[in-house]
């Protein structure tokens, strides 16, 4: 009988939680990581990452976000680790634009709590935020931060707990189907399962290219300010989380100062990223790159781009569509299941995402609605 019930590959946000929802279930579980644990070479790193649950991308997200929620607390209980702060959010920008029009879709189809404020509302309520007048944000109480290191550390220590073997700096080379499962090569070893769980990150170009799927792998830069006239006004109590889209449709998104004033406000575009792979990636961030922050800063945060202190790359695994893939492999059914293709926005989906792996690995279905999410949809169209 083959070794493992279930080998994940890829130890990352998505890889680490279905570690520990499939050994939760029993499963006898492989993790395969090209790095160490917890690394900060793909998308997983940098502090932060937002929540929110009224969906501008579609409100097909909602469902998923509510289930997130309560993982979260599941995950900080029993860790005893800091994983979501909910201290409130704006999607501010147009009445129009994506941001705000698809945050109210949302909120107003699920009947999410919510208050939508006018520039004059936002500058009073906010006093950071320095909108144009002819700007509004859907403020949502719900919405804050996810802490991307401690999620991840989480669920490999519960994993770890119910016996899972997590084998680190050990890269899959390739895979085959094998009697009734698959085999799965590294530098070293050869292990045998039942079903292969494939959650490659930027590597999804390469460990994924019999899936169909065309993705751009994408460098995102975040940086960290300490704003003029001191921290006080960014603590966690006094500003939310705010994702800001401007009349071009150019979105950032940032967070109050929650590592205190040392380590200040972090920022970020949400795309305008360069193309790249994990081999090509430049994690050099240059000084006319900070200053096309701070510039675009000063328009809605005037206090934020104060001092420059720290910058670091991640990157974006995008589809065309930039919805998710979550699925069984349309050309391996029986025995692969694939989590990739996050596109800038999955980190918040972490938990309800490993619990949708378990269920499609051992069962071959879930509950939760992830049509969404079929890989079928990006097919390349025959030539
Ligand atoms: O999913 O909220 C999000 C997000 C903002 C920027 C990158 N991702």
């Amino acid at each position: 009988s083959p070794t493992y019930d279930v080998i994940v590959i890829g130890l990352g946000g998505m890889g680490s939680a279905a570690a520990h929802h499939l050994s939760a279930r029993g499963a006898r579980v492989l993790g395969l990581e090209r790095f160490g644990p917890v690394h900060n070479r793909g998308s997983s790193h940098g502090g932060s990452r937002i929540t929110r649950q009224s969906y501008f991308e579609d409100p097909a997200y909602v469902p998923l976000l509510l289930r997130a929620y309560e993982l979260y607390d599941e995950l900080e209980r029993a860790t005893g680790r800091e994983i979501a702060t909910l201290c409130g959010g704006v999607m501010v920008g147009r009445p129009d634009s994506r941001t705000v029009a698809g945050s109210l879709r949302s909120a107003t189809e699920w009947d999410l709590p919510h208050e939508m404020l006018d520039a004059a509302d936002i500058r009073r309520r906010f006093p950071t935020l320095t909108p144009d007048d002819d700007e509004v944000a859907l403020y949502e109480d719900r919405a804050g931060l996810v802490r991307p290191e401690n999620t991840v550390a989480a669920h490999l220590q519960l994993a770890t707990r119910r016996g899972a073997d997590l084998h680190y700096d050990e890269p899959m080379t390739r895979w085959e189907p094998y009697r009734d499962g698959v085999r799965v090569h590294t530098a070293d070893n050869t292990y045998t399962a039942g079903q292969l769980v494939i959650c490659p990150g930027a590597w999804a170009p390469e460990l994924l290219t019999d899936l169909g799927v065309p993705f751009t792998i994408e460098r995102q830069i975040m940086y960290w300010f300490r704003p003029t006239g001191g921290v006080r006004p960014f603590l966690p109590g006094n500003h939310p989380v705010y994702i800001w889209e401007d009349a071009a449709g150019v979105q950032v998104y940032g967070f109050p100062a929650i590592d205190g004033p040392e380590l200040g406000a972090k920022v970020a575009f949400f795309r305008k990223g360069v193309v790249c792979t994990p081999e090509t990636i430049d994690r050099t961030v240059h000084e006319h790159e900070v200053r096309a922050m701070a510039d675009h800063m000063s328009r809605c945060i005037p206090a934020l781009p104060g001092t420059f202190l720290k910058a670091a790359t991640c990157m974006y695994s995008n589809t065309p569509d930039e919805h998710f893939v979550l699925a069984r492999h349309p050309a391996h059914p029986d025995c692969v299941t694939v989590a990739c293709g996050f596109s800038g926005h999955g980190f918040k989906f972490v938990p309800v995402v490993g619990e949708i792996v378990a269920d499609l690995a051992l069962t071959g279905t879930t509950g939760h609605p992830i049509g969404l999410f079929d890989p079928h949809r990006l097919a390349a169209a025959p030539a």
